[in-house]
């Protein structure tokens, strides 16, 4: 009788392992990663003139997709409105959504997902027409500001408005491009959503240089990628992809050197590499899965820089988003 129970301990433990786990059963056996992103953000998600997806969360979603097939060619966009990008991962339509969504209890708790970690710390802030000579947020009393349903950004807005007895006149669009186009018409006074975003929104403006953002950061707003819960192992596979990415710009790896690192003898390197030990295998992937993911998309900085950074036409200080080590908050656990 012992022996039965013991058994049928073993089963259910072994199906719920195998129900669970099936989303990378899923993707591989579709040969492609359904990656849900915004497809209108410059720096996050766009595709450019040619229909090459750009940016930050696009490269994120390559990431993945080095991580399972060594190629990055094996990801199919899939643009999401603020409003539907939630409904498209329960539904199953998106294996994943990397599309500048800030991660909030409310969001992880009650929409059947989870976030895997932050690609890209922000907050939100606000943009005013620089002739109307405003230096701060705290002198919007009484402004009109566009800002875009089905975002944090409403409830931030109406929150700094309250805390600081401020009256305000929101006026709401259903899309980002409404809410941009009507604020450059003149519709309102400011525009307001995350900082990031307004950077590169600013650029879509008829004249981008008579357009200032405003000091004051009124919210966090940790970006990040989410998945559906119920599959631990997509889970450490997306967040894990993320924190090799990390991990790889402090330990000096870089897309241009990762050949070159597969003879290195420090530790973190060959653990990172798959030199030594069985990490890749250990998240149902291939030894060399890092390997893959730094040499096809880079690490953590090099994305950052060409996306949204330096070497972007967005400028981003790196800010926040620098490794702990060097001044930021960005931080992963180490594979080992
Ligand atoms: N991070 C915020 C805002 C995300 C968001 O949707 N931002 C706007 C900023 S421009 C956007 O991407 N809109 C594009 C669209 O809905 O097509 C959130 O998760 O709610």
């Amino acid at each position: 009788m012992k022996r039965f129970a013991n058994i049928l301990a073993f089963c259910l433990v072994f199906l719920a392992q195998t129900t669970a786990a099936q989303t990378l059963k899923a993707v591989k056996g579709r040969g492609v990663l359904n990656c849900g992103s915004n497809g209108t953000l410059a720096g996050f998600g766009l595709p450019d003139a040619s229909g090459k997806w750009v940016g930050l969360d696009a490269d994120l979603c390559r990431a993945v997709a080095a991580a399972i097939f060594n190629d990055v060619e094996k990801v199919k966009f899939v643009p999401l409105s603020a409003k539907d990008r939630f409904t498209a991962l329960q539904s199953g339509d998106v294996d994943l959504l990397a599309r500048d969504t800030s991660w909030t209890s409310s969001r992880d708790s009650s929409l059947g997902l989870s976030f895997t970690g932050v690609n890209y710390y922000d907050g939100q802030s606000f943009m005013v027409r620089r002739v109307l000579k405003v230096n701060s947020a705290l002198e919007l009393k009484g402004a009109s500001v566009c800002v875009q349903q089905g975002t944090t950004t409403e409830l931030n807005l109406s929150d700094f408005f309250r805390t600081h007895n401020m009256r305000l006149k929101s006026v709401t669009f259903a899309t980002a491009n409404e809410a941009v186009m009507a604020y450059d018409a003149g519709r309102c006074d400011a525009y307001t959503t995350d900082a990031s975003s307004l950077y590169s929104e600013r650029l879509r403006l008829a004249h981008p240089n008579d357009h200032i953002l405003l000091p004051e950061i009124i919210s966090k707003e940790p970006l990040g990628p989410a998945v559906r819960q119920g599959d631990d192992q997509w889970f450490d596979i997306v967040k894990w992809t993320l924190f090799a990415m990390i991990n790889a710009e402090e330990l000096n790896i870089t897309s241009k050197n990762i050949d070159e690192m597969k003879a290195s003898s420090n530790p973190d390197i060959k653990r990172f590499v798959g030199t030594e030990g069985n990490y890749g295998e250990q998240l149902g992937l291939a030894k060399d899965w890092a390997v893959s993911i730094v040499k096809l998309v880079g690490n953590y900085g090099e994305v950052f820089e060409r996306n949204v950074g330096s070497d972007s036409p967005l400028k981003i200080d790196r800010g926040l988003n620098k490794l702990w080590n060097k001044g930021g908050i960005q931080y992963a656990p180490p594979i080992r």
